[in-house]
């Protein structure tokens, strides 16, 4: 799908039209992948109107990515969280998707990025279910793909940096050339680690599994958010290698993701999971997360982060659909 026009985009502090916010071909990023982003869901909630989703700490691990790769980020935290919140408000969207992109900018080339600018924008868009709607109640079929997630020491994968999805891209494409929604890669040591853009549970016997901080997986906040609940559902959750194994035997096995929520996986390597369809475990996570992101139930860890304030979202005018030209 082409993108749909949006109304604002956020450069460097300013708002700017969709047709207005471009760069020059000679942006550092753009030859040597020298970008941090994050990926962020914004909610119609029940409660207050629509609210970011973890919002603090998506920009934290922006700047701890930022950090990483010696880029200073003009900007304060709480500037930069503004800066969010007014995105989704001059695009008058409930639920929505955030695409922060800190990067290198236009100034000179070479590997050796100091003197190029540190730029930020912001965008916003609708996004729909990440691995199909289906996806979400019947589960995804996938393969472990034949391509490893980077080696500690290499890539740092703390870090969401643009220049990691080639390697998520690969894998992508190599399981969408095979019929597969997604792929499940291996770290260097050939334990299971993520999927091109989502962690991965293992549930077995009634316990949760997933790969640790240590095996190159991205810190997720879906990760960490399940994690949470799946305590707070008196499930133990253990972060530990997992042997590739382990994924055809085990009961129930979902992704993670901002973009994925919570997604089933019914099949790995044409091997049915469990009973093939997803499972009970899974589904009581996914019905908790989604009853928490639509403000069904009490944020009883702040995690959202309200647009409007209760004046203002009682003042705001109705979203209606956008006519079809
Ligand atoms: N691992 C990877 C490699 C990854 O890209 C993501 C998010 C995750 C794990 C889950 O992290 P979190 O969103 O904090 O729970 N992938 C983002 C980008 C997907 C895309 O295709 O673009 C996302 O889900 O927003």
């Amino acid at each position: 799908m082409p993108f749909e026009e949006v109304k604002k985009i956020w450069m460097n502090g300013r708002l700017v039209d969709f047709a207005d916010a471009k760069i020059h071909v000679l942006t550092h990023a753009l030859h040597y992948g020298s970008g941090i982003f994050e990926g962020i869901r914004c909610y119609n909630t029940k409660s207050s109107g629509p609210a970011i989703f973890r919002l603090d700490e998506h920009l934290r691990r922006l700047y701890d990515s930022c950090k990483i790769y010696r880029m200073p980020l003009p900007y304060t935290f709480d500037d930069f969280k503004q800066a969010c919140l007014d995105v989704v408000a001059a695009n008058n969207f409930e639920d929505c998707y955030l695409r922060p992109l800190a990067y290198r900018g236009f100034h000179s080339l070479g590997v050796y990025p100091a003197a190029c600018p540190v730029d930020l924008t912001i965008a916003a868009w609708k996004w729909g279910k990440y691995l199909g709607v289906e996806a979400i109640e019947h589960g995804v079929d996938v393969r472990v793909s034949s391509w490893s997630r980077m080696a500690p020491n290499t890539f740092p994968a703390m870090a969401k940096a643009t220049a990691n999805y080639m390697n998520s891209i690969l894998i992508r494409e190599e399981a969408a050339a095979d019929g597969y929604a997604e792929g499940i890669a291996l770290d260097v040591n050939g334990y299971v680690c993520e999927g091109s853009g989502e962690n991965i549970f293992l549930v077995r016997d009634g316990k949760l599994t997933t790969p640790p901080l240590g095996g190159s997986v991205l810190p997720g906040i879906t990760r960490d958010s399940v994690i949470r609940i799946a305590h707070d559902l008196g499930f133990e959750v253990l972060e530990t290698l997992v042997p590739r194994e382990s994924l055809y035997i085990a009961d129930e096995v979902f992704f993670t993701g901002t973009a994925a929520e919570v997604t089933p996986i019914r099949s790995i390597d044409r091997i049915s999971i469990g009973e093939g369809r997803r499972g009970r475990v899974t589904e009581m996570i996914q019905k908790e997360y989604f009853a928490y992101i639509g403000g069904e139930i009490p944020d009883r860890y702040n995690w959202l982060t309200p647009v409007y304030t209760e004046k203002a979202q009682a003042r705001r005018p109705k979203v209606v659909a956008a006519a079809v030209r």
